[in-house]
């Protein structure tokens, strides 16, 4: 621009050049003018190339104008370019897609994604950010030029030109961004490659298998095809083998942390024909933190704190019953209302089993304290009740005579029906042997005392056999997780790339 105010200046010069007379001036001039000419060629070169530092997309770097291409005026170069622009279009019809009646368009796809958000189990949907890029090529758009040239065209443009009708399949709902201005560029390169930028937020749905909650992981697929156009028009592909599909690298999720994610191509069979459709597939690998600290955790103490009881004395009947309720009750809420946060699914989660054994544990706990109390009280009537032989050798001993004997023996088996495992002692000495026989037959029940079980024994086995159970479980149902979640982060690695 400097260079043209001075060919402006030069200019004045010469039309005062005949009033002055001075000889040298218009030879001097005229080198300069020529000299001024090649450099002002040499700055549009300049000027296309610093344009096109910013445009990366096509890999073709360097552009540049041609004046020679461009409409022959010493007009500006926006000028020109609206020139260009509006031939372009006079002879583009957009209902029309590039290569009618050919080969069908390749439009390639490259995605970046910048979030992703709400990984949703209630809904089972997620949400991402994503900056969605179509490459195809039409060649009624190309023009001619010298070099490689690239235009940044505003968004209006792509109104008055064909562009494919792509869009997601799994997606519930979606929104373009428009502040401060549609999101979205279009550019278009001297070959007719067009490159389409759009800035999108998609909530895509994402169906999960919650077998192994909280212990998962959640594949997430995002869908793109073409709703119009078949593998006969439009075929889709990722614009590069393996790197089409960019994760920013502050997408970062509370709860799952975000693994590899696959690109796949295929082609679907739907009634109205085939479609070529393009998937990405997230892997969301659930953190086991939150779940350790707020359920795992919690309820394990629970489970501790109902073995307190067991070395609580047994008469303590209300500490006792107040910790076996309140454990119960306690883990009845932990499982309800880890279970409002989730979907009602019909089929047992990881983390079901682990707190319905919590809640068996706690609930043989307070079932242990009412069998004991029971053997208790059995116990203690034992103690209370007259043993049967004292009171046949106190009150029918010195009256064993004649018909009283039957009487005697009615009394002592009624006793022995309220009694029947009570430990009896017999002192032998006592008995005359002409009595013995009646004895034995009516106290039957006196060969039993060595399979007796005292509430002491219940309550120092369970102190050792509910904490080993506990434990038992514990690895085996870790071990499981590690084992289950290599196993699946294989399978992850073998199944996807074969199925693209
Ligand atoms: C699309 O990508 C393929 C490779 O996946 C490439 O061969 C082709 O040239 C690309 N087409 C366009 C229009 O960029
Ligand atoms: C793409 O991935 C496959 C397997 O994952 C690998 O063999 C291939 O070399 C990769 N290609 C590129 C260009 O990275
Ligand atoms: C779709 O593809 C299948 C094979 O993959 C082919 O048999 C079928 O004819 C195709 N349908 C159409 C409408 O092209
Ligand atoms: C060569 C050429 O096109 N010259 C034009 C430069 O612009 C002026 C006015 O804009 C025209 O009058 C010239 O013909």
């Amino acid at each position: 621009m400097r260079r043209l105010r001075h060919r402006r200046w030069c200019g004045g010069e010469d039309a005062r050049l005949p009033q002055l007379g001075r000889g040298a001036l218009p030879l001097l001039c005229f080198i300069w003018l020529l000299a001024t000419a090649v450099s002002a060629q040499q700055d549009e070169v300049n000027f296309g190339s610093t344009k096109s530092d910013k445009e990366v997309e096509y890999g073709e770097p360097t552009a540049h104008t041609d004046r020679r291409d461009l409409p022959k005026s010493n007009e500006t170069l926006e000028r020109r370019i609206t020139v260009l622009l509006d031939e372009m279009l006079k002879s583009h019809d957009k209902r029309i897609r590039p290569n009618y009646g050919g080969p069908p368009v390749e439009v390639n796809i490259t995605a970046l994604i910048t979030t992703i958000s709400a990984v949703s189990e209630v809904s089972m949907d997620y949400t991402l950010d994503l900056y969605l890029r179509q490459i195809w090529r039409d060649d009624r758009l190309a023009f001619p030029s010298d070099g490689p040239m690239s235009l940044t065209i505003g968004i209006d443009m792509v109104n008055q030109i064909w562009t494919p009708d792509t869009f997601f399949p799994n997606e519930k709902k979606s929104f373009f961004h428009e502040a401060t201005s549609h999101n979205s560029f279009l550019r278009i390169d001297n070959h007719g490659n067009v490159l389409r930028s759009i800035r999108l937020t998609v909530t895509a749905n994402c169906p999960m298998s919650l077998h192994t909650f909280p212990l998962d992981t959640q594949k997430c697929a995002l869908e793109i095809e073409s709703y119009g156009y078949s593998t006969k028009d439009i075929v889709y592909h990722w614009h590069t083998e393996n790197t089409s599909l960019v994760m920013d690298e502050n997408v970062h999720l509370a709860h799952f942390s975000v693994g590899k994610a696959y690109q796949i191509e295929r082609v679907i069979s739907l009634s109205t024909g085939n479609y070529s459709r393009l998937t990405a597939i997230f892997n969301f690998k659930r953190n086991i933190g939150f779940y350790l600290i707020q359920i795992y955790f919690p309820s394990s103490l629970i489970v501790v704190i109902s073995w307190v009881s067991f070395w609580l004395n047994r008469e303590a009947v209300q500490a006792r019953v107040a910790i076996g309720v309140t454990t119960v009750l306690t883990m009845t809420t932990l499982m309800t209302s880890t279970n409002g946060s989730l979907p009602k699914v019909s089929y047992v989660k990881s983390l079901d089993i682990f707190l319905g054994v919590c809640f068996f544990i706690v609930f043989a706990s307070l079932v242990e304290y009412a069998a004991v109390g029971y053997m208790l009280k059995r116990h203690r009537r034992r103690a209370d009740a007259p043993s049967p032989v004292t009171y046949f050798e106190s009150e029918t001993s010195p009256n064993l005579q004649n018909g009283r004997m039957r009487n005697g023996n009615n009394r002592l088996r009624r006793n022995n029906n309220r009694s029947m495992k009570n430990s009896v002692n017999i002192p032998m000495d006592h008995l005359d042997a002409e009595h013995i026989v009646p004895l034995l037959v009516a106290v039957p029940v006196t060969r039993r005392p060595r399979f007796t079980i005292r509430p002491a024994q219940v309550d120092l086995a369970s102190r050792f056999l509910f904490p080993l159970f506990f434990l038992i479980f514990q690895i085996i149902y870790w071990y499981w997780y590690f084992f289950s979640t290599m196993g699946s982060e294989n399978q992850n690695d073998n199944t996807l790339p074969s199925s693209s």
